[in-house]
């Protein structure tokens, strides 16, 4: 399998089955009112295609992302995220999600275990319930009384990646993740992070991980945090992040990055506000790690920026390859 770096060095697109826009524009400008689904990374392009097919339908943005979130969540690829994930430190696997809709519903779930689709969850925790965010093994308690099936998801790669790093215990983000199937070799941090907005005019979000590998048992990053990992407000735009969670919790980031889109800032700008804000505040601690912002705004326009290299998304506009296409963000520490 190719790995993300020699994936970005190069400008093909067999590793994640689409395309990488040739010179890839900070900004990607809407066509029209038609609908538009954006992703992180490079299987931002698998999430997409799910979330198109209820996008084509007229189907509202809010399940197209669960669709999108699902399709990742099943992914056996993704050491980052639902069922192939890679454990906390005591070898456990525990997962987060979140989903918001622009009208600012929103539910949650951290650190749930054995539930293969804790995206789905957490939209349960947001129609079924008067809260936000369920959490352990009261989000586990939920999941199976709305009808989920127990399973345990730890796999064998996952098990062997986590045996291996054992053998140092160095917990120790890695700028960007790599998935190049060697056991004790692969990633330590990404996430899916997808917006979209649909025929209607409608946004939505959702985030979905199995957090940093190695984690403290009970750490829970950004990503089922409301204004950290995923935001939404219709009537301005959606916003979404990627990498150390904590970071985008310290500076409440999808928050921050849709509140810069309020105030008249593109959504690449908002990004790109949101990470100087970071770098501002705590200027060495930025360095060595990576934090990614996506945004969509209501008009459909779509922006990105990162801490480092190496971040890219997807923006899906239509159902063949050439209209999901993946694009390089631009970063405040690279190139
Ligand atoms: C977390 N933000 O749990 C997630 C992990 C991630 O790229 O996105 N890594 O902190």
């Amino acid at each position: 399998m190719t790995t993300r770096r020699t994936f970005l060095g190069t400008t093909l697109l067999a590793a994640a089955g689409g395309t990488l826009a040739a010179k890839a524009p900070s900004e990607v400008r809407p066509r029209g009112n038609a609908p538009r689904v954006v992703s992180t990374w490079d299987f931002g392009i698998g999430a997409n295609a799910a979330a198109w097919k209820t996008l084509a339908a007229q189907g509202s943005a809010l399940d197209a992302v669960e669709a999108g979130a699902r399709w990742a969540e099943a992914d056996l690829c993704n050491s980052t995220v639902g069922r192939c994930g890679y454990p906390d430190r005591d070898g456990v696997l525990t997962l987060d999600a979140s989903i918001m809709d622009g009208d600012g519903r929103c539910g949650a779930v951290a650190a749930i275990e054995d539930i293969a689709h804790p995206i789905s969850v957490a939209r349960k925790v947001m129609e079924a319930t008067p809260h936000v965010l369920l959490v352990g093994q009261g989000a586990q308690d939920f999941a199976i009384s709305q009808g989920f099936k127990k399973t345990p998801l730890l796999t064998d790669d996952a098990r062997k990646a986590w045996q291996e790093w054992r053998k140092t215990s160095n917990y120790a983000p890695r700028v960007n993740a790599e998935r190049d199937g060697k056991p004790g070799d692969k990633s330590n941090h990404d996430t899916l992070g997808i917006l979209a907005i649909d025929a209607h005019g409608r946004l939505a979000g959702a985030c979905t991980t199995s957090g940093m590998a190695w984690k403290l048992r009970g750490r829970v990053g950004d990503s089922p945090i409301v204004g950290a990992g995923l935001y939404v407000d219709g009537d301005v735009g959606a916003a979404t992040a990627s990498g150390v969670g904590e970071e985008m919790i310290r500076s409440a980031g999808a928050f921050l990055v849709v509140e810069f889109m309020r105030q008249g800032k593109s959504p690449a700008a908002a990004c790109r506000a949101a990470i100087d804000r970071i770098v501002a505040k705590r200027p060495q601690a930025s360095k060595g790690v990576q934090v990614c912002f996506l945004a969509l705004n209501k008009l459909g326009e779509v922006g990105a920026c990162a801490l480092q290299d190496g971040f890219v998304y997807a923006v899906c506009d239509g159902a063949d390859a050439e209209s999901n296409v993946l694009t390089k963000s631009t970063s405040v520490y690279g190139a």
